[in-house]
């Protein structure tokens, strides 16, 4: 009996945690790189992952959480595309006693409907791009155009404000267009283009704050298609950090960005862990670190770096 008791009990700790993980599609190249990291901490962790991509729709991510509460997963996992509309949903995984930590984004929800949100700032990310650009233009004029993130999450909110707060007072700088470029290449050189030409060729324009490095990319092109030169004509900051842009930094043509982690899953699954088996509660939100990258931290070596670490 007692060996049958310690057999039993051994196999209840050692029970695979089955996760259901909704991520909001693949429209960045740091997005890409949080799946791959995401399915790499889960295997390394002898956790089941069950990935739902959702195409960027809020619609398919509340189908993919009510289809991981009817399969009965431990816990879920989401990245939030905007930040409201989440309370009917989780209500439920709630009263399934199921719980869902947010990763990357965050939501206008009651705090007791997750466990934990594992975000990093990005009202900070946006104000450090804010106020490198007031240090790099000094006193001189300078007419800033904004490519936005998704309309309604939470980064695009964020950055927007970090980055009106980390020019505030710099009255010589002024945001003259913003726009959303729903975070992807295309619609970031589509919208570039646009207010290239809105603003007369782009010759007055002076830089262009992307809230990714993906529309950030998409802009250089735009720019060098109207004839200028980007990282020196119209200067380039933008935040996450992927390979591409310290390739374009290495080249000149950008010149600043703001790091925040792909590993997410990381500390989302020690939180979890701690919470499943000792009932350790998280705090409500765990803070990924924020980092500022200029063209003098060696971009090449920074690319090369990168590689590997799910890019
Ligand atoms: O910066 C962007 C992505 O939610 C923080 O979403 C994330 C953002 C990230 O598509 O590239």
């Amino acid at each position: 009996i007692a060996a049958l008791t310690a057999c039993l009990a051994s196999s209840v700790s050692a029970k695979t945690l089955t996760v259901g993980f909704s991520q909001i599609g693949s429209e960045s190249g740091w997005r890409a790189a949080e799946t791959t990291v995401t399915k790499q901490q889960a295997e390394k962790r002898g956790i089941t992952l069950k990935f739902a991509d959702a195409q960027q729709k809020q619609e398919n991510q509340i189908k993919a959480i009510r289809g991981f509460i009817a399969q009965g997963v431990d816990a879920i996992l989401v990245a939030p595309v905007v930040a409201t509309g989440w309370d009917a949903v989780l209500k439920e995984a709630k009263e399934e006693k199921i719980p869902v930590i947010l990763l990357d984004r965050e939501i206008d929800a009651p705090k007791d409907l997750y466990l934990t949100a594992v975000t990093s700032d990005t009202v900070y990310e946006g104000k450090v791009a804010g106020e490198w650009l007031a240090k790099d233009v000094g006193s001189k004029d300078c007419k800033v155009v904004e490519l936005q993130g998704t309309t309604g999450s939470s980064p695009a909110i964020n950055r927007k404000k970090g980055f009106e707060q980390g020019i505030a007072g710099h009255t010589n700088i002024k945001i003259v267009r913003s726009q959303t470029g729903d975070f992807t290449r295309t619609k970031g050189k589509e919208v570039m283009e646009s207010f290239i030409k809105a603003e007369g060729g782009g010759k007055d324009i002076c830089a262009v704050y992307a809230h990714n490095d993906d529309m950030a990319v998409g802009a250089i092109q735009a720019i060098k298609e109207a004839g200028l030169k980007p990282g020196t004509d119209i200067k380039v900051v933008s935040v996450d950090s992927i390979p591409d842009i310290f390739q374009a930094m290495a080249k000149g043509e950008a010149n600043a960005t703001v790091e925040l982690t792909p590993n997410m899953a990381g500390p989302a699954f020690d939180a979890l862990e701690a919470y499943l088996k000792d009932k350790k509660e998280p705090p409500k939100w765990i803070q990924t670190e924020s980092k500022l990258y200029t063209q003098a931290d060696d971009p090449q070596k920074v690319y090369e770096a990168k590689k590997g670490l799910g890019y």
